[in-house]
């Protein structure tokens, strides 16, 4: 048995029998890399200029300097903001997307979209200082597409993002700006970053360091705006009940995975799996076309639509080891390279579908806004034929799901609090707090890693906060890990938590209409909605005048891998928040950036990051800095 290997015993299942069938997962892959290269580890190799690569001896009886000169702390920075930049740049293109989006809506010329949340548009329109009123949908579509793409094209330096200085505290802004680290251009601040670390230019690990800080605060902006525009294409998440785990799957059905990040696409494949139904049966699956989620992609349908979760990020290739998937449907990011070689030796079609990222053995079937409707029609019709090549003899779905409450948006988490409160819904919240009933908030996000066992330090650490009354958020991956193990439902809530946040998640949950308390862990979206959490901060902050370094709130990634997710702990902490890594960082070998990341920078933002493995330890050390911000607070 693998059990060290996740904690998710449908994932235990699938790996033996891969191992059975000779079939290879990341987890194998994982183990050939072992040992690890301990220079890579510590972020002291570097490979900028065709010189090196270099590296740096960390014990000290090595070479201390690369052939240029740069020494540890200049290639451990930029080895880290480069992999911010690389974040920034995939989360914004993805935030472009939208916009590009809306923008071509105006014209007419993404003619399969529609506002599906108009209240959403008239709040962002708002927010963005457009007036709507007396305008044509076109027009105020057009004005919101041009505000938001002028955050990925201003060239005055001294105007910060506009939805930076519209979603976050006055006061923040202000430290911000005063830091020098508020992005006016969010793709500047990602070519700052190529450019300053090009050899010889930027050696000062703190210059450095800043300018990672900086387009960290890109990537939230980026983050931002996808969200928000998202919602007001395909509806601000409400809570909704579905499933999550291998279980999903059905045997009478056509099984379509969706996976990537991009819910432009996967909310049309939804579409058609409903209209192709017909089509679907006469093909002989009587059940009709089930579509399921994997990664964020599946976050965003879940939220949206109810849709059930397959598998998070670490397990994606298991879908397919059923026999039961006849196609997996990706867009961007954290798609692992290995199901196109996986795949050839299934029936399961693997469909990529934009041009920036095709995987070989795959099909493309290229995604284009303007004709969605088309591209989607085509992508399950693949499914459908590749469906008459599955033999039912090899189909092995572990029947195991866990039911799952999601779809809690900031918006939905308010609307929950206004049955306890219509004037004023924040002042429950904020009682419970201040009270004590509830101590803190945890923001669960990131990805898995091989590097520990899968989905575990999620569950353990949220069980401890848990029980010590902390109130918990969870995206990404993360919210995948609580998803399958059943911990966004009414009976973890009962299990897990302490008395008095099982008595404010009960009074809160009966009285919105639930027949039972809040979920344990409230699944608040897909990676780039991390920024509905912000919100729901700043809304809290902004309600009693502090900044979000005073709120008791801290992240914690556990199992932290992407680049992405290095973007997203950096500007939690540039925006005040304490956060946690469950995973070594590839910054140890310089003691300077370090000390940087762990300390110096609560001087600068309030926020710092703290490392730990242990899972016990790590909800301890979260716990504290709960109850030192809850101390300042007087509270
Ligand atoms: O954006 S949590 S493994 S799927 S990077 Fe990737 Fe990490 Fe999952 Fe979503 Ni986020
Ligand atoms: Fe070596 Fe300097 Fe080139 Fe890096 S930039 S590879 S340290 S010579």
């Amino acid at each position: 048995m693998n059990q060290n290997k996740s904690c998710d015993p449908c994932v235990n299942d699938m790996l033996v029998q891969a191992k059975q069938n000779h079939i290879e997962t990341a987890w194998d892959r994982y183990e050939q890399q072992l040992p690890q290269c301990g220079f890579g580890q510590l972020g002291v190799c570097c490979r900028v200029c065709w010189k090196g690569p270099c590296r740096v001896n960390p014990l000290g009886n090595g070479p201390q300097r690369g052939i240029c000169g740069a020494d540890a702390h200049t290639i451990v920075a930029r080895n880290l903001i480069r992999g911010i930049a690389s974040g920034t740049a995939a989360h914004s293109d993805h935030g472009r997307h939208m916009a590009k989006t809306l923008l071509e809506m105006s014209e007419g010329e993404a003619p399969d979209y529609a506002v599906k949340d108009q209240k959403k548009l008239a709040d962002i329109a708002a927010k963005l200082n457009i007036t709507a009123e007396g305008k044509e949908l076109k027009e105020l579509l057009r004005e919101i597409a041009l505000t938001t793409l002028a955050d990925f094209s201003r060239q005055d330096e001294s105007i910060p993002c506009t939805w930076l200085e519209k979603t976050i505290p006055e006061s923040r802004l202000k430290k911000l700006i005063q830091l020098g680290i508020a992005p006016h251009n969010i793709d500047a601040a990602v070519a700052d970053i190529m450019a300053r670390t090009h050899v010889g230019t930027d050696a000062d690990p703190v210059n450095l360091l800043l300018s990672g800080l900086r387009s960290s605060l890109a990537d939230y902006t980026g983050m931002a705006l996808a969200t928000e525009l998202s919602d007001a294409l395909f509806g601000t998440p409400e809570p909704v009940v579905t499933a999550a785990n291998l279980g999903v799957l059905k045997e009478e059905c056509i099984n379509i995975a969706v996976g990537g990040h991009n819910p432009l696409l996967s909310e049309f494949i939804c579409d058609m799996a409903l209209e192709l139904h017909d089509e679907a049966v006469q093909a002989g699956a009587a059940g009709g076309i089930n579509v399921v989620g994997v990664c964020c992609t599946g976050n965003e349908v879940l939220m949206r639509r109810g849709i059930p979760l397959a598998t998070n990020y670490l397990s994606q290739e298991l879908p397919i080891l059923t026999g039961a998937l006849d196609a997996m449907v990706v867009d961007v990011q954290c798609i692992m390279p290995s199901l196109g070689k996986l795949t050839e030796c299934f029936h399961t079609r693997l469909i990529t579908t934009m041009n920036n990222c095709k995987i070989p053995g795959a099909t493309h079937v290229e995604f284009h806004t303007q004709t969605a409707k088309e591209s989607s029609r085509e992508i399950v019709r693949l499914a459908i034929e590749a469906y008459k090549c599955r033999n039912q003899d090899k189909v092995n779905i572990p029947q195991q799901s866990s039911t799952v409450i999601g779809g809690f948006s900031a918006e939905a988490v308010v609307a929950a609090l206004s049955t306890l409160d219509a004037a004023d819904p924040l002042k429950p919240l904020l009682d419970h707090i201040v009270n004590g009933n509830i101590q803190g908030v945890a923001l669960f996000a990131g990805c898995n890693t091989p590097k520990v066992m899968q989905d575990h330090a999620y569950l353990t650490i949220a069980k401890e906060l848990a029980q010590k009354n902390v109130l918990l958020l969870a995206t990404g991956c993360g919210a995948g890990a609580f998803a399958k193990a059943g911990f966004m439902t009414m009976e973890a809530t009962d299990k897990f938590a302490g008395d008095s946040l099982k008595a404010v998640l009960r009074a809160i949950g009966e009285s919105a209409g639930l027949n039972g308390p809040l979920p344990l862990v409230l699944h608040m979206g897909s990676c780039v909605d991390n920024t509905r959490a912000v919100s729901l901060a700043v809304a809290l902050a902004n309600k009693i005048g502090v900044d979000i370094d005073q709120l008791p709130v801290v992240a914690s990634a556990p199992e932290c891998m992407s680049e992405k997710a290095v973007a997203i702990g950096t500007w939690a902490v540039a925006l005040g928040i304490p956060t946690h890594l469950g995973v070594i960082p590839q910054v140890m070998g310089s003691s300077a950036v370090v000390d940087v990341l762990t300390e110096k920078v609560k001087d600068l933002t309030g926020g710092y990051f703290m490392v730990e493995t242990d899972p016990v330890q790590a909800a301890q050390k979260l716990y504290e800095a709960i109850q030192a911000r809850r101390k300042l607070l007087g509270i």
